[in-house]
């Protein structure tokens, strides 16, 4: 069942673990840091894996066109998103609304709109079942804060890629989870391991983008509960 699938938060944060400003990132467009989301929500692990090395296990492009990942994210996380981007290509999407779905305008009928993350994967493997829908690869939860706390607290929630930006953009949203205590429950994982995790060369150290008192720093981390 995809109720058991086991979810990745994606998430980007400042230092103060700020993720948004008035419904929008809080930082002026990170290209290859949105790109790395891009890429890294749509590759999909090969189902077999037998006895070949990490390189092998990955493809960039689902070739087969068998299996699409799956981005879970709340209504307003989904409103944020550029028209000319909804729905994210190549990836399925869960869109989470307390309001009856009847009401929400505008959602193509292949988003599923649920009323939470497990109901929201328990419709998707019906219509997968009833082949309305391909089968799944990976399952991303990518946002806002009121949907990455409910995901912290589900125990299928055991990775978290975190891109942590150098900068103290002003924000009013948060990522409410304390990763880098002792006593959190997760922990810093190394680069070879997020490498081997999203399946591309991460490179080591800090990327900057952004030109002037837009320049900004950040760095691709991944935590794993412990
Ligand atoms: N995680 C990370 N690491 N960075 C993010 O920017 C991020 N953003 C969200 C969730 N997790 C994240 C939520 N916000 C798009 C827009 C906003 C958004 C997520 C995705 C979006 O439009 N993505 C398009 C590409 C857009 C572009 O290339 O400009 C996509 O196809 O993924």
């Amino acid at each position: 069942s995809l109720k058991q699938l086991p979810l990745t938060i994606i998430v980007a944060a400042t230092p103060k673990n700020g993720i948004g400003k008035n419904g929008a990132l809080p930082w002026p467009m990170l290209k290859k840091e949105m790109a790395y989301f891009t890429r890294v929500t749509k590759r999909v692990p090969m189902p077999t894996n037998t006895g070949s090395v990490q390189s092998d296990a990955w493809k960039q492009t689902n070739l087969e066109g068998t299996r699409r990942n799956v981005v879970i994210m709340g209504r307003k996380t989904w409103d944020s998103i550029p028209p000319k981007f909804q729905p994210l290509k190549d990836r399925t999407s869960i869109v989470i609304s307390s309001q009856d779905p009847a009401k929400l305008e505008a959602v193509p009928d292949d988003v599923v709109v649920a009323s939470d993350i497990l109901s929201g994967l328990q419709s998707l493997g019906q219509k997968v079942r009833e082949g309305k829908a391909l089968p799944v690869g990976r399952a991303f939860v990518i946002g806002g804060a009121k949907i990455y706390q409910a995901a912290m607290e589900l125990p299928q929630t055991t990775s978290v890629l975190l891109t942590r930006i150098h900068k103290d953009y002003e924000c009013d949203t948060f990522f409410s989870e304390t990763l880098d205590d002792a006593s959190s429950g997760w922990r810093r994982k190394s680069l070879e391991d997020l490498r081997a995790f999203v399946g591309e060369d991460v490179p080591e150290g800090p990327l900057t983008e952004g030109e002037g008192s837009d320049e900004t720093s950040y760095e691709f981390q991944l935590y794993e509960r412990s």
